[in-house]
């Protein structure tokens, strides 16, 4: 059946979740791309680990810094863009995002809900304090090596990103406020997501059980069969400015993006 963009302009609180499918426009991999170079045999899971740090802190602080530095060249694409422009025009609208990008901020989202926390967010692996100001980038990051993590002021421990790796836990009141909003919405764009990572795949099928519609919005979307879900197929970078057009809500300017945090 086909997705009414009426859905969307009669929405009361629109749920939009994000996966690396939304940033992939913007040149950065998703994680079903294969990975490249020294991480080549490697499978995300093992690498997005403390175990996978332990094992190798180098190898995994370096992957992370290749990651920051493409973060660093990107910008955001269309479909951020036409997510920031989406909060201006709907009464209410939540972003949930799987992705430890900054590029929904720069494109002018406030008040990402970043479920599996942010890249550029660095913290001491043996005591948990919080870096205050960014590591500089090392020489050659963008190129992918291996890279010692730089030490902690206070305890001389590896510098870790504070990003959730598998094996631990969300951030309660970040995962609270996104189930919350499951709970309430009208509707769920699902952006550019695989849906298999858990528990924040569990958003869309949250907000079917509580009476939302689902919109997928994917090349190749994967939908459970329930009535009250939709795929939009496509890349997000068009699917989501056509369907702010074809949808007969207000129209607000598309923000313009704001430059990367150095
Ligand atoms: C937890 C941050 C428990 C790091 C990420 C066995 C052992 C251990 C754990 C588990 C296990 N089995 C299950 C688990 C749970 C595990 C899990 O779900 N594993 C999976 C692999 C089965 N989950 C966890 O471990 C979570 N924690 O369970 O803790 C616990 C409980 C109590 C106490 C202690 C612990 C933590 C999971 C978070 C992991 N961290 N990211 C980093 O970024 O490096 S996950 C990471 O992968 C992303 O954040 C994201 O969530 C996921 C990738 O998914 P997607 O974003 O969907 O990206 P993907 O590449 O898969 O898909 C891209 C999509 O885009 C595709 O569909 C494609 O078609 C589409 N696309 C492509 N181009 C476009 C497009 N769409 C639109 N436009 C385009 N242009
Ligand atoms: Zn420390």
């Amino acid at each position: 059946m086909h997705f009414d963009p009426n859905v969307l302009a009669k929405a009361r609180h629109v749920l939009v979740f994000t996966g690396a499918g939304v940033s992939a426009e913007s040149g950065i991999a998703t994680f079903r791309d294969k990975l490249v170079g020294l991480w080549e045999r490697f499978d995300p899971t093992q690498l997005a680990s403390a175990d996978g740090f332990r094992a190798d802190p180098a190898l995994v602080w370096g992957w992370y810094e290749m990651r920051r530095a493409g973060i660093l060249q990107a910008r955001p694409n269309p479909a951020h863009l036409a997510i920031a422009a989406l909060a201006k025009r709907v009464p209410r609208l939540t972003l949930v995002t799987q992705n430890v990008d900054d590029l929904h901020e720069r494109a002018g989202s406030p008040d990402v809900l970043h479920l599996h926390g942010r890249l550029d967010a660095f913290r001491c692996f043996s005591c948990d304090r919080p870096v205050g100001s960014l590591p500089a980038l090392a020489e050659g990051a963008g190129a992918g090596r291996r890279i010692e993590p730089p030490r902690c002021v206070y305890c001389a421990g590896p510098l870790r990103p504070g990003v959730v790796w598998f094996g631990e836990s969300l951030p309660a009141h970040t995962l609270e406020r996104a189930f919350a909003a499951a709970e309430d919405c009208d509707l769920v764009l699902s952006v550019g997501t695989s849906g298999l990572v858990q528990p924040a795949a569990s958003i869309p099928r949250l907000a079917l059980a509580a009476g939302a519609s689902v919109v997928h919005v994917n090349p190749q979307p994967a939908l459970t069969g329930h009535p009250r879900e939709f795929a939009l197929a496509g890349k997000a970078g068009e699917v989501l400015p056509a369907l702010l057009q074809a949808a007969p809500i207000g129209s607000a300017p598309m923000p313009r993006p704001a430059p990367a945090r150095r």
